[in-house]
């Protein structure tokens, strides 16, 4: 064997058996394809797809009691009573996911449906042998299930309480992750906590963005973000004590991170741009991910000194005690990451006052020149950028994409724009890991199938598979994008040609 063979050899093997990166140099083969044991699949939340909403004991959330309140707040007036009733075609999902080649599929349970109350007083077993059956399902099919608790619909018997701004909340989440952890955890081995607090906060600070629809901006959301950081990192010990011992999974948490582009090659706009990710993502992820832990320092000046003016003698963003901020550091084992898409930014002043974003001090826009659907732009080359200053600001912790996806609106099976999406995206994420280094260790697509997107309604459609939302028997059908993503799911690669022409460098 002459020497080049050999290297290119050895280079192989080192790829294939331990994930080592090759060079940008190296051979084009390895470069497109995924790490061994990535994880490719599609996600959903329960809200979203599963209706039953009264069935087999569910108790009510803070989505059922807004939505039916106040059927007005959603595009459509529609609501997620019956959803793509996954509550009793979850087979029929699984072998939509299996037509995928997906290796995971990322879900959510329904608090509500196993503690109806959010209390222990009622354990109801209906709602535990449902996620039994799913999980049970989805492993026979060779699928791992990834279990977000928290994918925003919270019981409304807590929300009476006054819901997440009120630290006691973490004290039921507790028990309910305990549940969790009881019941499933022998077989589902990722879990996330929560899923995308900042957007959720949104729910506290606007009386329509999202449910409860509690209008407290600037207030709430911060009193928010101390209790679930709390009640993320209790859960996390819990598990790291109680049940890693024996499960062995790996507990997370997901964060919505949009990249966002400097206006201008100004410094004034490279800072727009550092506050605009620490006010939607530091917030959330310096105090879990960074050495230090804590709010970010940007956040906390810039609150204070918000209060301050208001005439406030506190900040409105709650302090954490050195007790706390040692509780909550560190308590992860991997970084979920939900990413659309990119905006430019600029600093100035948008949002009324008080609110985060009159806080962060930044005014963003959509870039021009770009595919656009609704407030997502295709910027393949966005997620890239972000996974390198993500990795950059919080070593050593693995990522893994758990959201990523392209809406139309309705009656687009030929979804050619989806398709060039993912390939893109797909490409942008090659080049992280192979050209650049960053650990990630899998990605699921938003979404596995049409479904309610909250305030929307079934009015923007996010599905690989459309969902026939007039027939009552919701009758799945794949689109165009199906064969394409199981194609690369299958053979664990974007196609080169794909992957050459996709858009992953940063215009200079
Ligand atoms: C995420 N934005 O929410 C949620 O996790 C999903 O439940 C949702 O269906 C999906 O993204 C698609 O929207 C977001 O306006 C909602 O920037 C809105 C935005 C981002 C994320």
């Amino acid at each position: 064997m002459s020497r080049t063979v050999v290297l290119v050899v050895v280079a192989a093997l080192l790829s294939e058996t331990w994930g080592v990166p090759l060079s940008s140099g190296s051979s084009p083969r390895a470069a497109n394809h995924f790490p061994d044991g990535f994880y490719l699949g599609a996600a959903t939340a329960a809200y979203q797809v599963e209706g039953g909403w009264n069935e087999g004991g569910k108790g009510e959330s803070i989505w059922d009691h807004t939505l039916h309140a106040q059927p007005n707040l959603t595009a459509d007036g529609q609501n997620g009573d019956v959803a793509a009733d996954s509550y009793h075609k979850y087979k029929e999902d699984v072998q939509l996911l299996v037509g995928l080649n997906a290796n995971v599929y990322r879900f959510s349970l329904s608090w509500p449906r196993i503690l109806p109350t959010g209390d222990t007083d009622n354990i109801n077993q209906a709602g535990i042998d449902y996620y039994n059956s799913l999980i049970n399902e989805l492993l026979a099919n060779g699928i791992q299930p990834m279990v977000t608790l928290y994918h925003w619909d919270l019981p409304q018997e807590l929300q009476k309480l006054g819901g997440w701004p009120n630290a006691v909340i973490a004290d039921y989440f507790v028990e309910y992750a305990r549940i969790a952890f009881e019941n499933f955890g022998d077989r589902v081995k990722l879990w996330l906590t929560f899923n995308e607090p900042d957007m959720f906060s949104n729910g506290y600070s606007s009386a329509t963005a999202l449910a409860p629809g509690a209008d407290s901006p600037g207030v709430a959301d911060y009193l928010l973000a101390k209790a679930v950081l709390l009640a993320h990192a209790r859960v996390y010990r819990l598990y790291d004590q109680r049940f890693r011992p024996t499960q062995r999974g790996r507990v997370g948490i997901t964060l919505n991170i949009d990249w966002y582009e400097p206006l201008t090659s100004s410094a004034d706009d490279a800072e727009a741009s550092d506050r605009q990710l620490q006010f939607e993502c530091g917030l959330w992820a310096h105090p879990i991910f960074s050495r230090e832990g804590d709010f970010p320092e940007v956040v906390k000046l810039r609150v204070a000194a918000n209060s301050r003016k208001e005439g406030r003698t506190r900040s409105r963003l709650p302090t954490l005690s050195p007790a706390e901020v040692n509780l909550i550091r560190g308590t992860a084992d991997f970084f979920g990451i939900n990413h659309y898409s990119s905006s430019l930014v600029t600093s100035g002043s948008s949002g009324s006052e008080p609110s985060k974003t009159y806080d962060s001090g930044v005014v963003t826009s959509m870039f021009e020149g770009y595919p656009t659907s609704f407030w997502i732009s295709d910027i393949p080359w966005g997620l890239r950028k972000l996974l390198n200053w993500l990795h950059k600001s919080y070593p050593g912790y693995p990522f893994f994409i758990t959201e990523n996806g392209w809406s139309d609106p309705p009656g687009v099976l030929n979804d050619t724009a989806r398709i060039h999406y993912y390939r893109g995206y797909l490409s942008a994420l090659l080049r992280s890991i192979n050209d650049d280094g960053v650990p990630v260790i899998g990605y699921t697509a938003w979404s596995l199938l049409d479904n309610l997107e909250w305030m929307n309604g079934y009015t923007i459609k996010f599905g690989l598979y459309s969902v026939d939302y007039d027939d009552p028997e919701r009758p799945r059908t794949a689109k165009a994008s199906v064969p394409v993503m199981a194609q690369i799911y299958k053979e664990r690669a974007v196609p080169l040609e794909d992957f050459e022409n996709a858009d992953t460098t940063p215009p200079s």
